[in-house]
């Protein structure tokens, strides 16, 4: 079946539509970053860039590192964004964009996010790197996909129970990462954990300035939840939606965090630029060892 122009939208150039990118000038090696200008933070890192271009706030840039073709590509904030991101970067990879038939071989994407985040446990000190072990989805972008094959009914419904989790909010999906990635970038540098992803940075997580939260207590709930040894350890806005449509897509993902603050003490780095900027070494390295 032919998908329609109006559900696969193609610039002139026969690029898609928000990225800018036609299917050669994409890696199957990618780092997602948020802000558009973290890509030449890490690309800078390159022994050469062979393209670069950007449209809003998705700036895309390919190269390799250490001779691994790798591309990096800006997200903006937000699940929203990631499902432009990914389901674009999917079709340019796994639908014939000029027969707009989707291919018979399917081609695996290799994600890591590179971003920043806040620490809900006091024992995970900012400056310190995690991986997210699975995504807390509390915004419910992925609730429009077929999600029951990805979901972990068990830790979900321990987690409505233990926050008493309102039936008015999206249901809280928890995915888990792609395990070869994990294996990859996991050292005794990196804590691990649960990582909640809210739908906004004020109320979503629990943060006020003149509007009152549905669950004051929420915060404190999530810090406190402990499922066999599972605990929520940081908060921020873009891991479960990566996770859900990269497994929903037949994609590998990890998310890496540079923590920046710590919301259970209150504290925030002196010099967020530095861990943000060891997160990208590390993970570079990482990919290409
Ligand atoms: C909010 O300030 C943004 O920072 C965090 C959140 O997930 C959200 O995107 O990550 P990035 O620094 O990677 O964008």
């Amino acid at each position: 079946m032919n998908i329609q122009h109006s559900e696969l939208i193609l610039n002139p150039d026969g690029s898609i539509y928000h990225l800018n990118l036609r299917p050669e000038h994409i890696a199957t090696d990618i780092i997602f970053v948020g802000d558009q200008y973290r890509v030449d933070k890490v690309t800078q890192h390159f022994d050469s860039i062979e393209f670069t271009t950007q449209k809003r706030e998705f700036k895309t840039t390919t190269g390799t590192y250490k001779g691994k073709r790798l591309t990096v590509i800006s997200t903006g904030i937000g699940p929203d964004n990631i499902d432009i991101v990914l389901n674009e970067l999917d079709a340019l990879v796994n639908i014939d964009l000029e027969t707009r038939q989707v291919k018979e071989t399917h081609t695996q994407l290799n994600i890591t996010r590179i971003g920043t985040s806040g620490s809900l446990q006091a024992d995970i000190p900012v400056n310190s790197f995690l991986l997210s072990s699975h995504g807390l989805d509390l915004n419910g972008m992925l609730q429009s996909y077929q999600v029951e094959e990805i979901a972990n009914p068990e830790l979900e419904q321990a987690f409505i129970k233990h926050t008493d989790w309102s039936s008015k909010k999206s249901y809280p999906l928890v995915v888990a990462n792609g395990k070869t990635l994990e294996e990859k970038l996991l050292s005794d540098k990196v804590h691990k954990g649960i990582t909640a992803t809210a739908g906004g940075f004020y109320g979503p997580q629990g943060r006020v300035l003149r509007l009152g939260l549905q669950d004051a207590q929420l915060n404190a709930k999530i810090d406190s939840f402990n499922h066999n040894g599972n605990r929520i350890t940081n908060l921020e806005m873009e891991t479960s939606a990566i996770y859900g449509l990269s497994k929903l897509l037949g994609h590998n993902a990890a998310s890496m965090n540079a923590l920046i603050a710590n919301r259970a003490n209150g504290t925030f780095s002196e010099n967020p630029g530095k861990v943000v900027a060891d997160l990208i070494q590390y993970t570079l390295d990482k990919l290409v060892e």
